[in-house]
């Protein structure tokens, strides 16, 4: 067990809106969760009404729901002009036939109309598909051909990497750009903005009809559709309110990009559903501008990763004197491992404990966290949200005593859990493989005084800056190299990334190995793939280990690489 554990930093804010934490466990009930929306009354459903319209039905229209800046915009928008240009977007969906259960794809940078657009899309009925701006050719065309998707939102400068002629279904593709020419199937964004109605009828769905379909990797296989429902809400407003603790007023800053999980569950969904000012800042990482954006905005809570941390702590304490920083009040992190260093020195320099928080693509909202109210131990994900049932169990599914590491499960079902994965039932149902529980894939322990305590991953997933990212999509795209015969991708610790991805290389008969052709097959998976999916290590190898099957052994790859006893090699080849 780790000596960490010894470690507690006490509680920061008893008043907080969760209260005593163990008061709550014992009284949590989701029903009275349900009775916050307004379909508890009327029987309709739809999440952009509850995160939207019901502001504005409550008198709140005028309250600032989004505040966007980046290097060539500042804007603010009210719940009254959000519910607005989402009507019209709806309304230019509808004069398209786009309805109910439609998969409809966003693929820009953060801007007002990417906000827009995916609210609207939930406003007909529709799924949203997000996909992360930095997606090149291959990782865009397999996620809108496995999703059926039958219309996109995009921009000018990211429309060459849509390959509409081998995407038959995409009917549509709605273009943000100035002087669009309208040429079959491409829709000019602002000009049908500008014709639509700002009224707009809400289709009424289901709890458990679709809400977002978030692609995400594994070890094996393309990336996975993870299918979310409405019934979500209940999640995504009951963590905003007691994990994120927003209260009347608060300015919330989300810093995750809408293309991955946290963006939307939290740089959407939880906020507005809980009424609070989102603010969304475009553009690249830079500590300078990440204090300005909490000075200018006067950001309250504060929810980001660990790599940002880090990297805001390599930049030092001296930057943060150069800011004022007193409007925050509660920060937290999501998407790896939080040092006990970073929380320390969150501490010292911003004043504030750094609350770590545990969930998944899969898991659609947080799940194990560390709350205002409660103690915090320094490297600890925390203790299950109210209403969840955690544990580690083993292979068969018998719960471990504290202490002891073994696969963080959590009691099925819970409000945002995935419903599906898309056109792959089989994926669906490994992670249900022992009855009543969800098998996360990340190894942990839970300690006497029921903290969780990650551990790892079971599988090859890689995560690096916070980003999944799948070895067999880069493996994949590497063998598309002509030098390249054979290619094995791992995760190679990193001190501010987490990971890095490293990839081995076995060349095909006429090449030799060089520094030039690494760089030249880095930029070829840049390119082809994403940027954060390119190896930023390339070693060239005279013979990868494999199976007698075949397979790739990342695990002996990665033993070479940490210098490790290789293990069982019993199936390697020779
Ligand atoms: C929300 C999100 C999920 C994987 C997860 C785990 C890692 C997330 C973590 C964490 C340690 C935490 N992860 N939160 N590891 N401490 N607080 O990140 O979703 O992109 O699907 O990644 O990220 O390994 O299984 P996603």
């Amino acid at each position: 067990m780790s000596q960490l554990q010894g470690e507690i930093i006490s509680a920061g804010a008893p008043s907080s809106n969760l209260g005593n934490y163990e008061e709550a466990v014992a009284n949590f009930n989701w029903e009275d969760v349900e009775k916050q929306f307004s379909w508890y009354e009327t029987g309709r459903v739809n999440l952009a009404y509850e995160a939207v319209d019901r502001h504005v039905a409550a008198g709140k229209g005028g309250q600032v729901a989004l505040r966007f800046s980046d290097a060539s915009r500042d804007e603010t928008y009210t719940f009254a002009e959000l519910q607005a240009l989402s009507n019209q977007f709806a309304n230019v969906l509808r004069s398209r036939g786009i309805s109910k259960g439609d998969r409809v794809f966003v693929f820009m940078p953060r801007s007002p109309e990417l906000y827009v657009s995916v609210l609207g899309i939930i406003k007909v009925g529709a799924v949203v598909g997000p996909l992360f701006e930095a997606f090149m050719e291959t990782a865009v065309k397999d996620r809108l051909e496995d999703s059926g998707a039958v219309a996109l939102v995009t921009t000018e400068a990211l429309l060459p990497r849509v390959k509409r002629d081998e995407l038959p279904l995409l009917k549509y593709v709605f273009l943000v750009g100035e002087n669009i020419e309208p040429a079959d199937g491409i829709i000019d964004y602002y000009k049908e903005m500008e014709l639509a109605p700002a009224e707009a009828e809400i289709e009424w769905v289901n709890r458990e009809d679709g809400l977002i379909l978030h692609y995400t990797s594994g070890s094996t296989g393309k990336p996975k559709g993870v299918y979310h429902v409405h019934n979500a809400m209940l999640q995504h407003y009951y963590t905003g309110k007691v994990v994120l603790d927003l209260k009347e007023g608060d300015v919330f800053w989300c810093t995750a990009d809408p293309g991955w999980v946290t963006g939307t569950s939290y740089g959407i969904f939880a906020p507005w559903l809980n009424g609070a000012t989102n603010v969304v800042r475009g553009g690249r990482f830079s500590p300078g501008d990440w204090y300005e954006t909490i000075q200018q905005n006067k950001v309250t809570v504060w929810y980001s990763a660990p790599t940002a941390f880090r990297m805001l702590m390599g930049a030092g304490e001296d930057i943060v004197k150069g800011y004022d920083l007193s409007s925050l009040r509660h920060v937290l992190s999501v998407g790896e491992p939080l040092n006990p260093e970073v929380v320390r020195w969150g501490c010292k320099v911003y004043g504030h404990r750094i609350h770590d928080t545990w969930w998944m693509t899969e898991t659609g909202a947080q799940l194990i966290c560390n709350y205002p109210s409660m103690p915090l131990k320094p490297g600890s994900m925390g203790k299950p949200l109210p209403g969840i049932q955690a544990a580690i169990i083993d292979d068969n599914g018998k719960v471990l005593p504290p202490g002891r590491m073994g696969n963080l499960a959590i009691r099925t079902p819970w409000p945002s859990m995935m419903r599906l994965i898309w056109n792959n039932a089989p994926k669906f149902e490994e992670y249900f493989r022992i009855p009543g529980w969800y098998i996360s894939g990340d190894t942990a322990y839970m300690d006497e005084d029921g903290y969780f305590w990650f551990q790892g991953r079971i599988d090859d997933v890689i995560n690096s800056s916070g980003e999944r990212i799948g070895p067999f999509e880069v493996e994949s795209k590497l063998v598309e190299h002509p030098a390249v015969a054979e290619a094995g991708v791992i995760g190679k610790p990193d001190p501010t990334r987490g990971e890095i991805i490293k990839a081995f290389i076995s060349l095909r008969e006429g090449y030799t190995p060089s520094e030039q052709l690494k760089a030249e097959i880095a930029r070829f998976v840049k390119e082809g793939l994403s940027a954060h999916a390119a190896p930023r290590e390339i070693e060239f190898k005279e013979k990868l280990p494999k199976t007698r099957s075949g397979k790739i052994m990342r695990r002996v790859l990665k033993a070479w690489e940490l210098n490790l006893p290789a293990g069982d090699l019993s199936t390697i080849e020779d």
